[in-house]
């Protein structure tokens, strides 16, 4: 301990006794004290509250109050029961959590399932300040990240998160996400919840099947949607069939990096059918990823020359293509140099595709969007936005038929179609606008129906036959949402084992559901309960989310998450999940120049920063690191500069690094963004940018733009 600090703490130790507080070493690291008020609640105290929960009996007296607060507040039988499956005492964790696409907010978000209690945002695309996400200063590496052909793109249209998986189960690692209106997939590792990677697809400028993972998550799928020409080239509608494309990618990943290996990354050129979701085949049907397609008329719209718009022109066939890709075969192909390269990027043509036996179709109809793998993968059920039915393949089937090359045809650009009867096991009728489906452990498929506003449970067939007590392949149920449901998400529900339990509908209307927020309402999330058979289905929560248009998300049982309560050690760099070298270090802190390049050496801990008094000169390029020497949980610092838009979260263990060019004198205060002590407010300290042209002490800094807004 050095002296500035020891003198520090003898003051704190004198204020604490004034103000009658006691207070505890903040541990092994912690030379500076900590209050006992801010020590998080032992481990010990909240396992007991949970074990010590005996069963209960109601007695005469509590269930005349439990009627009379029912019927004061008009709750129902059914109501009580809804509260009870979800409502989620103090200290009590979730089972589960949902990792939730955050739509144009550019984020994930991470709810508990059944609390549906919001737990964190992550920032991905979009800069966010109190993660401290895009707010370190000039030249910021994430904004840098962000950026696209050199124009800063902040934010994102987040709408598929996966989970990485191992033999097909999530496995609590990594978190992937796409974003459609940019084309690029983020990594985020879940050790600490942040995003770590982002890439930006090469050949398009916007996406939507992504991202999903091949059971090992050797490769993360990138699907395309609107086709255009490859490379980001330019042609006219005139042009489209001979010039536009669409595509999928396969992202590689590096798992023991945590990275995206972008040098063994490729794509697949596909005609300009626009590609849809996708699914990764999984065990009777490894090695397989679907994509669906819509709009093979490749129709070109121009409403406002008279001809038909694009959803009258796309709508016209029976028919479009599932898109079969043996993703195995394609990674060999690209091994073996068969690819060729656009922008850059290596790209598997349409012609070898076809010869390397990498691509066939299957008809689907009409209109399709989602297309959903089932956990044992036998089956492929594919929902038609503009037919009342799902049709669901049989993994066998298709297999059968692409060996036996039992083809109806072939398409316009050479690629074979398999025959329709030889490849369909069965078609369900459920309901209008069927969108996406999902599985339980009880042999029973959701989808959700756009128009019909609802879930529909409905029976599957093979071996999952023995499971329920309908007959396969039936319409078992459908329970109404509040309103429009897009996806829907169930308990483990794209692994190969789903839990069953419960199931999220996330609903694009929320109309009367919340008290209105003027014109923009929120999102609806419901929580429904799953966990019965047959009619049993009932919706048990309803959650707004005003934060943007989710589209998808998984849940992941919480106790597969291992994540960092603080970071491994003093000094740790988020961004390499290692020691950093170049963490200042408590006793080496100060300030270093060569020339006009300063660098400042900090350390933060509950309350103070050290330096606290930073002399720099104008013009200055500076280097700011700061570690925050704490070791207990959620003892998180802020840290900010006015005025140079500086603003970083410090959590326990945590180094950052930042830079910026002094290029405004003056004295500015810095000070700690996140009450964190009893003397949280004393946290600060200052900044003194001497003026090029030294003026009298007493004048004020000219052209200072510290900002005028006040607190
Ligand atoms: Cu149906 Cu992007 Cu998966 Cu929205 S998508 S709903
Ligand atoms: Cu550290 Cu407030």
């Amino acid at each position: 301990m050095n002296r500035l600090n020891r003198r520090l703490s003898g003051n704190v130790l004198a204020l604490s006794l004034i103000a009658g507080l006691a207070f505890t070493s903040a541990g092994p690291l912690g030379a500076a004290p900590a209050f006992a008020q801010d020590q998080p609640v032992k481990k010990e105290s909240r396992r007991r509250a949970t074990k010590e929960v005996k069963p209960i009996e109601l007695t005469p007296a509590q269930i005349a109050e439990l009627t009379k607060l029912a019927n004061d507040r008009q709750l129902n039988v059914d109501d009580l029961l809804s509260a009870a499956k979800t409502y989620t005492p103090s200290g009590r964790h979730d089972e589960y959590l949902l990792f939730s696409s955050g739509g144009q907010s550019g984020q994930v978000f991470v709810i508990g399932v059944p609390s549906m209690r919001l737990l964190r945002s992550i920032s991905v695309f979009t800069p966010e300040s109190w993660q401290g996400y895009g707010f370190s200063g000039e030249n910021d590496p994430i904004r840098e990240h962000l950026k696209i052909n050199n124009t800063p793109v902040e934010w994102g249209d987040t709408h598929h998160p996966a989970l990485s998986e191992t033999k097909g189960e999530y496995d609590g690692q990594f978190l992937f996400i796409g974003d459609k209106a940019n084309a690029r997939v983020a990594v985020i590792d879940l050790r600490d919840f942040e995003t770590k990677q982002i890439v930006k697809n090469p050949l398009t400028i916007s996406d939507h099947g992504a991202s999903f993972v091949t059971p090992d998550t050797d490769y993360i799928v990138e699907g395309g949607q609107y086709a255009t020409v490859l490379g980001y080239g330019y042609a006219l509608p005139e042009d489209y069939k001979k010039s536009y494309r669409g595509m999928v990618t396969f992202w590689k990943f590096d798992r023991t990096k945590g990275r995206i290996d972008e040098a063994n990354s490729f794509a697949l050129e596909l005609p300009p059918y626009w590609q849809d979701l996708a699914d990764a085949g999984k065990a009777a049907c490894d090695g397989f990823v679907f994509v669906n397609s819509f709009n093979v008329e490749m129709a070109t719209g121009g409403v406002e020359s008279g001809k038909p718009p694009f959803e009258a022109g796309a709508s016209q066939r029976d028919t479009d293509y599932l898109h079969i890709i043996d993703w195995k075969k394609a990674a060999a192909a690209f091994k073996a140099g068969k690819a060729e390269k656009i922008n850059g990027f290596p790209v598997l043509k349409i012609a070898t595709s076809v010869s390397e036996g990498v691509l066939c179709f299957a008809p689907e109809p009409k209109s399709p969007h989602g297309v959903d793998v089932t956990p044992n993968g036998q089956f492929i059920v594919v929902a038609g936005k503009l037919d009342p039915h799902v049709t669901v393949y049989g993994a066998d089937k298709l297999k059968k038929a692409i060996a036996d090359k039992k083809y109806s045809g072939k398409d316009e650009y050479g690629v074979p179609i398999l025959d329709f009867d030889s490849v369909v096991e069965a078609q369900v009728e459920l309901g209008l606008g069927p969108l996406h489906t999902q599985f339980d452990n009880q042999g029973y498929a959701y989808t959700s129906l756009f128009l019909d506003s609802a879930v529909a449970r409905w029976s599957l067939g093979g071996e999952y036959a023995k499971l329920h007590a309908e007959q396969p392949w039936k319409l078992v149920t459908k329970t109404s949402v509040q309103y429009n449901i897009g996806h829907l998400c169930a308990a483990e529900g794209d692994s190969a084992s789903p839990d069953g339990k419960f199931l999220i509908a996330m609903n694009k209307w929320s109309v009367d559901r919340f008290y209105p927020t003027g014109p923009l309402l929120p999102q609806n999330f419901q929580l429904v309960d799953i966990a019965g058979t047959g009619t049993a289905m009932p919706v048990v929560y309803d959650m707004p989310l005003g934060v943007g248009e989710p589209h998808y998300c998984q849940m992941i049982k919480a106790d597969k998450l291992k994540p960092f309560l603080v970071y491994p050690e003093v000094g740790w760099n988020p961004h390499t999940q290692a020691l950093d070298p170049n963490a200042p270090k408590q006793g080496s802190e100060g300030v270093v120049r060569s020339g006009n390049k300063v660098t400042i050496n900090m350390t933060a801990i509950r309350s103070h920063f050290t330096p606290e008094h930073v002399m720099i000169e104008e013009g200055d390029h500076v280097t700011w690191r700061i570690t925050a020497i704490e070791s207990t949980q959620d003892a998180t610092h802020g840290f900010c500069i006015g005025g140079y838009n500086i603003n970083l979260s410090l959590e326990p263990g945590e180094f950052t690094e930042f830079t910026f060019v002094a290029n405004h004198s003056g004295t500015y205060p810095f000070y700690c963004t996140e009450f964190c002590s009893a003397l949280h407010l004393e946290m600060m300290g200052y900044l003194h940018i001497k003026p090029k042209t030294a003026p009298n002490a007493a004048a004020p800094a000219n052209g200072t733009p510290v900002s005028t807004t006040s607190k």
